[in-house]
C-alpha cells in the first residue's frame, strides 16, 4: 500500500537521501553538469517557491488563480458526485480551494507532495475548512509511481496537476507522466493539466530572474541543500543564477554558473569547476495549444475543454481519456 505523510519512516527517509545521493554524484559527474529540479523542494525549498509565487514577475500562480477561479465551475461539471480529487505536486495546496469549494461533492482530496514539510502544512490549513472532506496527504515522488490509499479503492479519481509542473520534464518524461497517469486512473478518467504558455521573452526571462533576486536563491538552495544533507562543501556564493530562453526547445532553463575556476567536495568526491561552467538545475517548457495537445494526444488523452488567460497566456486543459 502506499504510505501517508504521517506514516513517514526514518527508513524512508533515508531513502530519499540515498536517491538524492545518488543523482546528485551523477550529475556532477555528467558533462554537461546537471541536477533534477524534484530536488529543489526540501522545507526551504518549497518555502523559497511560495516566493517566487509573490514576486510581482512571477506570472504564472496568480494567472492561473485567477483563471481557475473564473473556470471552476466549468471544471467542477466534470467532476463525478462522490470522486477523490488526486493532485501532483501539491506543494501550499492554495489553488486547490478554488475546486474544493466548486466541487462540494467530493468526498476525498489525496495531494501528492515530494516535500513532508509542504504536505503538512496543507493538510492542517485545509482540515478545518474542509471538515467533511477526508484529506490524506501522500508524501511520495509522484514520477516514480502513482497510487492512491487503499481506503479510496473504486472511487472515480479526477486528477490535477496545475502549475505548469508538468513543464519541469523532458517531453518523453512528460508523456510517461500523462501515460502513468491515464492507466491508474482508467477509461473515461479527466484530468486536470495547467500549462504556461509561450510568450514575449522578456516576460519569460524577468518571471525566471526577478529583481529581488528571489528565484536566485531558489536556484542556489539545491547546493545549500546538498551541503547541509549530503556532507557537500559549495561555496554556494561563487555561484551565480542564470535563465536563459531556449527558443528551440521552448523552454526557460535555469543554471548556476560557477564564477570563478573551483572544486567542490560531496560525499568524499571532488568535481572540478572551471570559471563559467554551469550546473543545468532546471527546464521550464513553454506550450501553445497545440503542442500541449500534441504531447497529451501521445500519452492517450484527448483536449475535452481548455481555457487560455489573456494577457499573459496560461492554459488550464480539462483531458478525458
Ligand atoms: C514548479 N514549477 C512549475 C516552477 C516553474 O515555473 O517551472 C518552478 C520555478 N522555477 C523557477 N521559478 C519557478
Amino acid at each position: 500500500g502506499v504510505r501517508l505523510a504521517r506514516d513517514l519512516a526514518p527508513v524512508q527517509e533515508d531513502e530519499g537521501r540515498q536517491a538524492f545521493l545518488r543523482d546528485t554524484l551523477a550529475g556532477l559527474s555528467a558533462s554537461p553538469k546537471a541536477f533534477s529540479p524534484k530536488y529543489f523542494y526540501d522545507g526551504a525549498g518549497s518555502a523559497l517557491f511560495e516566493a517566487i509565487c509573490e514576486t510581482p514577475e512571477y506570472y504564472p500562480t496568480r494567472t492561473e488563480t485567477a483563471l481557475l477561479a473564473s473556470i471552476a465551475p466549468a471544471l467542477a461539471a466534470a467532476i463525478p458526485p462522490g470522486a477523490v480529487l488526486l493532485e501532483l505536486g501539491s506543494g501550499a495546496s492554495d489553488k486547490t480551494r478554488l475546486l474544493l469549494d466548486a466541487a462540494p461533492s467530493l468526498s476525498a482530496y489525496v495531494p501528492v507532495d515530494i516535500s513532508p514539510d509542504a504536505l503538512q502544512g496543507a493538510a492542517e490549513r485545509l482540515r478545518p475548512a474542509y471538515p467533511s472532506l477526508a484529506i490524506m496527504p501522500v508524501v511520495a515522488d509522484f514520477t516514480v509511481g502513482i497510487e492512491v490509499p487503499d481506503a479510496l479503492a473504486g472511487k472515480p479519481v479526477v486528477a490535477f496537476f496545475p502549475g505548469s509542473t508538468i513543464g519541469n520534464f523532458e517531453p518523453a518524461e512528460a508523456v510517461e507522466l500523462m501515460r502513468a497517469v491515464r492507466r491508474r486512473l482508467g477509461p473515461g478518467a479527466r484530468f486536470i493539466v495547467g500549462a504556461d504558455q509561450v510568450k514575449a521573452v522578456d516576460v519569460l526571462l524577468a518571471a525566471y530572474d526577478d529583481a529581488d533576486g528571489v528565484t536566485a536563491a531558489f536556484n542556489r538552495n539545491v547546493l545549500v541543500r546538498i551541503n547541509r544533507e549530503l556532507g557537500g562543501d559549495f561555496d554556494v556564493g561563487a555561484f551565480a543564477h542564470r535563465a536563459v530562453w531556449n527558443a528551440a526547445r521552448s523552454r526557460i532553463e535555469m543554471h548556476l554558473e560557477s564564477t570563478v575556476a573551483q572544486t567542490a567536495t560531496v560525499a568524499g568526491q571532488r568535481f572540478d569547476f572551471a570559471a563559467g561552467e554551469t550546473i543545468h538545475t532546471e527546464n521550464s517548457h513553454k506550450f501553445t495549444p497545440e503542442s500541449f495537445a500534441a504531447l497529451a494526444a501521445e500519452a492517450g488523452w484527448g483536449v475535452e475543454q481548455q481555457w487560455i488567460s489573456e494577457g499573459p497566456a496560461f492554459g488550464v486543459f480539462l483531458l478525458r481519456a
